[in-house]
This record gives structure tokens, C-alpha cells and sequence, in this order.
């Protein structure tokens, strides 16, 4: 009869935390907050510049530019930090509001802008970058992330595959199979839940009845592990250790950080017709933007050169976003069908005739 393996039965429910919401470093001594100045220059600009690049991308859908925008306004520490402990050929799979993710690995505003316009939905640019395509259907792409790293695997790659996660993805069925498969294969796969308290209008605690989503690693037989979303350098250093643990042929990790979506879950909802103003007060107060200016300023790498510097990339990322955006042209219909498959098929090139003399008779 196979051995049953022993595997961590506690998750600890306290996150790891290096740096406080006042700005202070904790008594944290499992991992560290110890990054060269550069790089803990260069997560504070990423942090901003999403942040700024969110605000237009907001704009722009105020001002009828865009359909549609989700907003990661208080999940950057969590996209950023998690994101910039990996290496350039681990893959990401992200969920839909991964902005900061996709601006570290070098996705262009106009590549994101381009999705949001409805302009090029199969985000080429993005796989370019080792970046999956977005994904709307909620929690499907957790599938995908244990598929590539079950091939990297096989392939004798050195390679990680990220799966983003809403607190809400990990009530999908696909969520458990993807959990379920990775842990059974030791997948060299990590699931990063951020956990943003909300899916839409439903509560985080409408979602499971376990005491976090982090223990539900327990039944999955891998390590969980709680880490406080709005912490930087607490997201980098655990999901360092969980790529690194996937990389040594370790499996996978299922990580929840405990963050909080600001905005609303799109710029078609209206959050205030289901949670209150002094929820949202609490949040601020635990934004991961100001605490961890704090905590750079306390240690000497905070310069007035560093926001000039900062404050400059924001200004030409924003204004390339506007200039990709404003006026761009509508995207050609029948791209919709020819960028499914290599080929396309006949049921896909009958449906693109029908399309067009529909389109024809209304000409
Ligand atoms: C399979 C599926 N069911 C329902 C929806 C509608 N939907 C869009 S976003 C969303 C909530 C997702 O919440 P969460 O996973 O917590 O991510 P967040 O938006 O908070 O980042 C739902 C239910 C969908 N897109 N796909
Ligand atoms: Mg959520």
C-alpha cells in the first residue's frame, strides 16, 4: 500500500509581518526584510507607478475611453511583492486585477490598455512576457498554472508557475482541482491568494467556513501560510521562499495575503450599497503605500530624488496609456475569430461569414 506522506497540519492564522502599519519593522524573525537599497527602491516605484497608472486607468473609463476597468488600489504591496522575487521565465497566471504584476514584468500601459478598450482580447504582448492572458471566467486559470509547471516539470525546467487567486476564485470547483492536481503531482506551482475581503458584493466570510483560506492547504496536503497583503516585503520574502521551495522540486504552496480592494470591484459597481465607510476606514489606515514610504524614510533609502524620479516614470507611463487609448481606432470585428487557433476552424469561419453579412445588412 502507498505511504501516506506527513505534511504541515498548522497554519499559523497571524500573517507574517516584517513591517507594521505605522511604518515599524516587527519582531518578525523568520524571513527577512534585508533587500538591497535598489530593490527596495525599485518595489516602492513599482508600488507607486501602479498605483498612478490605476488612477488613469480609471480616468480613462470615467471619461468613456474604456468599457470597463478593475481597479487594484490597496492590493499593490501584494502584486509587487509577490511578483519581484521571481525570476523573468516563471509564468504568471493572473486573475483580472494584476496590474502591478504586469507592469514589473514590462507589459507596456498600451498592452494593458488594449485589453481594457477591447482592442486585442488574447493579450499577446502579455505571453510574450511569460504572462498568461487575463481570466475572467473566475478561477479557471489555476488549471492552466498546475498544466505549464506540470510541463516545466516534465521538461527539466527550473521553472515556477504563479496562479493569482481572488478570495472568492478559491470557491470554484476548478480552484480545488487545480489545488488538488498540484499537491498530487508536486507541482512546481504557488497559489497566491489575494485575499481583497470581497468577491463583488459577497463577503470573504460568505466563502468557507475553515478558519482562513491558507488552512485549507492542510486537506490539500501542502504548506500554507498567511502573509499580510499590504506588506511588501513580507509578500516578497514568503512567496521567495514558496518559488523556491516549487523550484527545489518541493510542490506547491498555497499562500493567502491579506489584503483589501479599496475601489470598487469595477467601475460598473457601487460598493457603498453593501459595505460601510468605516470598514473602508479601517483599510486606509492600512494602506501599503504610506507604511512602507514610512519604513524606507526610517531607514535611510527614502529620498526626495527617489519621489522626483518615481513621480517622473508615473507621469510618462500615464501619459503613454492616455496616448495609446484616446482615439485609438475600433478593432477589426473579425479578429475576434481569427486569433482563437493558428487555423481557423469551419464552425469558427462559418460563424465569422454569418457575423459579417449580419454586419453587411445593417450597413
Ligand atoms: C465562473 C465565473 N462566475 C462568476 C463570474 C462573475 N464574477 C466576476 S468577478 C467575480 C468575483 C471574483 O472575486 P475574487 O475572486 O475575490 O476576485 P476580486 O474581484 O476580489 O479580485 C465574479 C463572481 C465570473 N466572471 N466567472
Ligand atoms: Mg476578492
Amino acid at each position: 500500500m502507498a505511504e501516506l506522506s506527513a505534511t504541515q497540519t498548522v497554519v499559523d492564522i497571524e500573517p507574517v509581518t516584517l513591517v507594521a502599519p505605522d511604518g515599524t519593522p516587527t519582531a518578525e524573525d523568520r524571513y527577512s526584510r534585508d533587500l538591497p537599497p535598489e530593490t527596495l527602491s525599485w518595489l516602492y516605484e513599482m508600488m507607486v507607478v501602479t498605483r498612478d497608472l490605476d488612477v488613469e486607468f480609471v480616468n480613462l473609463q470615467r471619461q468613456g475611453e474604456l468599457a470597463l476597468f478593475a481597479s487594484c488600489r490597496g492590493q499593490e504591496a501584494a502584486q509587487i511583492g509577490a511578483a519581484a522575487c521571481l525570476r523573468k521565465t516563471d509564468w504568471l497566471f493572473p486573475q483580472y486585477r494584476e496590474i502591478g504584476a504586469f507592469l514589473l514584468r514590462g507589459i507596456t500601459p498600451a498592452q494593458m490598455g488594449a485589453i481594457w478598450r477591447g482592442m486585442w482580447h488574447g493579450g499577446l504582448g502579455f505571453t510574450k512576457k511569460c504572462v498568461a492572458p487575463i481570466a475572467i471566467p473566475i478561477g479557471t486559470h489555476g488549471l492552466h498554472a498546475v498544466g505549464a509547471a506540470m510541463a516545466a516539470q516534465r521538461l527539466g525546467e527550473e521553472s515556477v508557475t504563479v496562479a493569482f487567486l481572488g478570495d472568492g476564485a478559491t470557491s470554484e470547483g476548478d480552484a480545488h482541482e487545480a489545488l488538488n492536481l498540484a499537491s498530487v503531482f508536486k507541482a512546481p506551482c504557488v497559489f497566491f491568494v489575494q485575499n481583497n475581503q470581497w468577491a463583488i458584493s459577497v463577503p470573504v466570510s460568505h466563502q468557507l467556513a475553515a478558519p482562513s483560506i491558507a488552512h485549507r492547504a492542510v486537506g490539500y496536503g501542502m504548506p500554507g501560510i498567511r502573509v499580510d497583503g499590504n506588506d511588501v516585503l513580507a509578500c516578497y520574502a514568503v512567496m521567495a521562499e514558496a518559488a523556491a521551495r516549487a523550484r527545489e522540486g518541493g510542490g506547491p504552496t498555497l499562500i493567502e495575503a491579506i489584503t483589501y480592494r479599496l475601489g470598487p470591484h469595477t467601475t460598473s459597481d457601487d460598493p457603498t450599497r453593501y459595505r460601510s465607510q468605516e470598514e473602508v476606514d479601517y483599510w486606509l489606515a492600512r494602506d501599503p503605500l504610506p507604511r512602507y514610504r514610512t519604513y524606507l524614510q526610517s531607514i535611510g533609502v527614502w529620498t526626495d530624488r527617489l519621489e522626483g524620479r518615481v513621480a517622473a516614470k508615473s507621469k510618462r507611463l500615464r501619459t503613454e496609456l492616455r496616448d495609446s487609448i484616446v482615439g485609438a481606432p475600433d478593432m477589426d470585428i473579425t479578429d475576434m475569430f481569427d486569433t482563437v487557433y493558428a487555423e481557423i476552424t469551419p464552425t469558427l469561419a462559418q460563424q465569422r461569414e454569418q457575423l459579417l453579412a449580419e454586419l453587411a445588412k445593417e450597413a
